[in-house]
């Protein structure tokens, strides 16, 4: 067990696995538990320490798991109480530990407190949800769902409404009451039983709604703000790190949307005793909003916000968005060394970072032809949304295929085998249409091979603390070119140098920084070195300008999405 207390996650790299699309071990098409098991060698030798399991408990399956229907039980389609137990114990002989997924915003309208709850007005778990009466025949409010239209739905046998800030599937609980916080509070400390020593907490931002259940102010667009990241949330969390996180040195890692690095920083100082850390999703707009070249600008002024007496979860990619090197980097020619760079910047961040599963083979989006391919309800029901209000369709189709979080939960392709080595039977969604060509086993033997960069940079990060706990200062603020320079008290020094496009650019570092700070460095990782296991230098075009053990020049020639580190 790990020590109460310690800060041992602050080493760790963190791995997010989507049940459902990792691993089919029985050949029903669905990825399962079991399914994990083959895979842990491999994810400790990636370097991996914490392995975040997308929700495994029982559920309807309206979300995939985001709608629980029963707390204390496994999802029969992905195995056992007793395959979990199998898990965490594999985990832990590999010194990896399990990270659960609480989904406590809300359950699912399937679970038994929601039907009690339902059936009177007068039922003792009535105030467990947040029940309103018809405001002129109306909603009670103005809030908006995240899944599109109204956060409220009418339910005839009461004539009342009931909030559901995501599907009408997921009502929303009630944490102002004291009965709900003991019973969240007894279901983590069941998994904790069980040897769960780490949790994200879903939609967390939302718990702290307020009481008067008020409109919000009809000058802002959207309806989220009155709900989103309240004092509230933080009264509860408070609680709960006192009585469940603390005591059991519970590393936790909070959904927060909306915030900004000072309201991230209320969550994580740990002064404040609340969180570990918390995901934010500022940089994950950029490619809506066709600014993705500001990916380091964004990035850097959140690391700038949070390295100091907070801790970030930097993460590029996970089940709600697109593959990271599509949103990132490049498709094309230059997608392994875009993907080998953005795990760079990932990898070489302050905060414990989240790697999507496929992420550390360079996994593209799928853009499937046919609309039937894709599952998610959700992204469908706001695509129809688009339609009804005049978008063009072809344009509404290409959005769509590039934003959808379906992207991510295309089934891992492990091999060029048939199935893509996911399942022996029919997968619960199609398959990726490059798979005998992009695959786990094709990368891992490649000559240019993004797995293997992530294994370097894994060990270089464990090796070098500078990397994980050095003073952040960043030398060059606007991108594509990143410039980091990072300083222990001890002396011990780095300079992390990257370039976050396909252009072959120059950095000038005369003017940049304290020259003393990094002047005795030496290159000890690039994405263009020879590779030593192989022997030859790998881009046909380019001489390596930069061999193992050279100095930071006066001017740093940086090829198509370069990544160095000097240390
Ligand atoms: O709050 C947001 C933005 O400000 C949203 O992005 C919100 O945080 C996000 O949609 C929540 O996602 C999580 O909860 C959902 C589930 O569908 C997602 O898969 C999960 O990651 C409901 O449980
Ligand atoms: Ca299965």
């Amino acid at each position: 067990m790990k020590q109460p207390n310690s800060d041992w996650w602050k080493k760790a790299v963190a791995y997010q696995i989507y049940i459902r699309s990792f691993q089919d071990s029985n050949g029903d098409g669905v990825g399962d538990i079991p399914g994990i098991l083959p895979h842990l060698d491999e994810l400790k030798e990636l370097g991996v320490d914490v392995l975040w399991l997308s929700p495994f408990c029982t559920s309807p399956n309206d979300d995939n798991g985001y709608d629980v229907s029963d707390y204390y039980s496994i999802q029969p389609e992905y195995g056992t109480m007793a395959d979990l137990e199998e898990l965490i114990d594999e985990a832990q002989k590999r010194n990896m530990t399990i990270m659960m997924d609480l989904v406590f915003n809300h359950t699912s309208d399937e679970h038994p407190w929601f039907k009690e709850s339902r059936s009177s007005t007068n039922n003792p778990k009535r105030d467990w949800y947040l029940w309103a009466a018809p405001n002129n025949g109306k909603e009670p409010n103005n809030w908006d769902s995240f899944f599109g239209g109204k956060a409220w739905e009418f339910d005839p046998q009461t004539q009342e409404f009931y909030c559901h800030i995501f599907s009408k599937k997921q009502p929303d609980l009630n944490w102002a009451n004291p009965a709900i916080r003991n019973e969240l509070k007894k279901i983590s400390l069941f998994w904790i039983k069980k040897g769960i020593r780490a949790f994200r907490l879903d939609a967390i931002h939302l718990i702290g709604k307020p009481l008067d259940l008020r409109d919000f102010p009809s000058n802002t667009k959207k309806s989220f703000k009155v709900w989103e990241n309240t004092q509230l949330t933080h009264t509860y969390l408070q609680e709960f790190h006192a009585e469940v996180f603390e005591p059991y040195g519970i590393f936790t890692v909070g959904e927060t949307g909306g915030t900004t690095p000072q309201t991230a920083r209320l969550y994580t100082n740990s002064d404040r005793k609340e969180l570990s850390t918390i995901f934010h999703f500022d940089h994950v707009h950029l490619r809506d909003n066709h600014e993705r070249h500001s990916l380091f600008k964004n990035w850097e002024s959140w690391q700038r916000g949070l390295s100091k007496k907070a801790w970030d979860a930097p993460f590029l990619s996970n089940h709600d968005l697109a593959r990271s090197v599509s949103a990132y980097g490049e498709e094309g020619v230059w997608r392994i060394r875009s993907a080998q760079a953005l795990g760079g910047l990932l990898l070489t961040s302050w905060g414990t970072p989240f790697i999507y599963q496929g992420e550390e083979y360079g996994i593209p989006n799928a853009y499937f032809d046919e609309r039937q391919s894709y599952r998610d309800q959700h992204s469908a029901y706001l695509v129809d949304q688009f339609l009804k209000h005049g978008y063009v369709p072809d344009e509404v189709w290409n959005s769509w295929r590039s934003y959808t979080r379906d992207n991510s939960r295309v089934p891992i392709s492990w091999s060029s085998q048939p199935k893509a080595g996911f399942t022996t039977g029919s997968p619960w969604m199609p398959l990726h249409p490059q798979y005998q060509q992009v695959n786990a086993h094709s990368d891992r033997n490649a000559e240019v091979s993004v797995f293997r960069f992530f294994q370097e940079l894994i060990r270089l990060r464990k090796k070098n603390q500078v990397l994980i706990f050095g003073d952040y200062r960043v030398l060059t603020k606007d991108g594509p070119i990143g410039v980091i320079s990072r300083r222990m008290r001890t002396g011990e020094s780095a300079l992390v140098v990257m370039n976050l496009c396909s252009n072959v650019l120059t950095q000038n570092m005369k003017h940049l920084g304290r020259k003393q700070d990094y002047s005795k460095l030496k290159l000890c990782l690039s994405n263009y070195l020879p590779d030593k296991r192989i022997g030859v230098v790998l881009h046909p075009f380019y001489k390596p300008r930069s061999e193992l053990g050279a100095a930071v020049t006066e001017e740093l020639y940086l090829r198509p999405w370069e990544f160095r580190i000097y240390l």
